[in-house]
């Protein structure tokens, strides 16, 4: 007979499954608007798509890391209670209590204008197991599992990124580091360029970039600079499945700023994050599919005969990633699938 844990296994590993067609078919969703120049029209997709799906979700899950307060977000709003528990004729089932981080589409200019690393992206958790981050920036150095001993957030870049290169075996010209394009990150770059590592400059995206630098043979080394806090904790729950590492501290720069963070539970704001705080739930699931094309997964593909989706899914406990290619048929007698 199966025993606590094996269930939990196995409700878990179904999860994973049913989180997949979720973030697939929100990056269908907006990857219809690619290009269109609209991105709210292409978050709006997302959105929509993602909380039709998820109240399909056999669980009892609230949003805890949104598209914003109720008041600003009519839909997937932090505190949000979302899944099959909410249909009025399965009032008396029971449920698993799932807290839930969300991101229908990471990158909505990137989907807007066609660029490469849009992503649909969700963690999930057992309760309390993901912080509820305001959305504030956030300083961050992602890097993977053969760097995360070696470098601190606080330490000089030319340490870090010499100590990435030697954990990687190589020289720091040959290192890509990923840094967000925006003003505020002007004397980090001319840093990183002072060590003669190379930079890759991106308008948007630093979860796809986060999740790039924990695998290896993605291309890139290290992502630095500062982001987005809610982007930050998904990004931690994939470091949780992949062995990677985030270093994070909030910024909180005005009394406002405390306020949001003071309402969220949040009291130490110079506190250094790493992937076990910002996510530190025993059952993580991590999916995300990708919208338009990026390191890790394609973007989604309309060709005629169905639509082709490249995701990951990856979960801590059982400890497995997956990297899926799914294809939804139209219906039809004549459709042709291609390996
Ligand atoms: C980053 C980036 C996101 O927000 O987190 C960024 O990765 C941070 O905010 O894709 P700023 O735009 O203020 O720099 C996004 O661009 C959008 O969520």
């Amino acid at each position: 007979m199966a025993n606590a844990n094996d269930r939990t296994n196995q409700i878990e590993s179904d999860l994973s499954l049913e989180f997949l067609r979720v973030v697939e078919q929100a990056a269908i969703a907006c990857a219809h608007t690619m290009g269109q120049g609209n991105r709210h029209l292409s978050d709006q997709a997302a959105v929509e798509a993602m909380r039709r799906e998820m109240d399909t979700v056999p669980i009892d899950g609230t949003i805890v890391i949104g598209e914003g307060e109720r008041d600003e977000a009519p839909m997937l709003f932090i505190g949000e209670r979302v899944g099959m528990a909410q249909q009025p004729a399965l009032a008396g089932r029971t449920f698993d209590e799932v807290d839930i981080a969300v991101d229908p589409l990471e990158g909505t200019n990137l989907c807007a204008t066609g660029g490469p690393n849009a992503i649909a992206v969700l963690a999930a958790s057992e309760q309390g197991g993901l912080l509820h981050a305001p959305d504030l920036h956030m300083e961050k150095l992602v890097v993977g599992p053969s760097s995360k001993h070696v470098v601190d957030l606080d330490a000089p870049v030319r340490d870090n990124l010499r100590a990435v290169a030697h954990s990687l075996g190589r020289q720091v010209d040959e290192l890509a580091v990923v840094v967000l394009d925006r003003p505020r990150h002007e004397s980090l770059i001319a840093e990183i360029r002072a060590t003669g590592a190379r930079i890759r400059l991106i308008g948007d995206g630093d979860l796809s970039a986060g999740i790039a630098a924990a695998v290896a043979g993605s291309g890139v080394h290290a992502v630095m600079g500062t982001g987005g806090a809610p982007e930050g904790v998904l990004t931690a729950a994939a470091m949780r499945c992949l062995n990677g590492e985030i270093f994070a501290r909030l910024v909180v720069a005005t009394p406002e700023d405390e306020a949001r963070c003071r309402a969220m539970g949040i009291t130490d704001f110079k506190k250094i994050y790493k992937a076990a705080d910002l996510a530190c739930g025993k059952h993580i699931i991590f999916a995300a599919t990708g919208v338009t094309d990026g390191a890790l997964m394609r973007g989604v593909r309309f060709f005629g005969d169905g639509i082709r989706t490249s995701s990951v899914i990856m979960q801590t406990d059982p400890h497995r990633i997956r990297f899926i290619d799914s294809i939804q048929v139209y219906p039809g007698p004549s459709v042709k699938i291609r390996f």
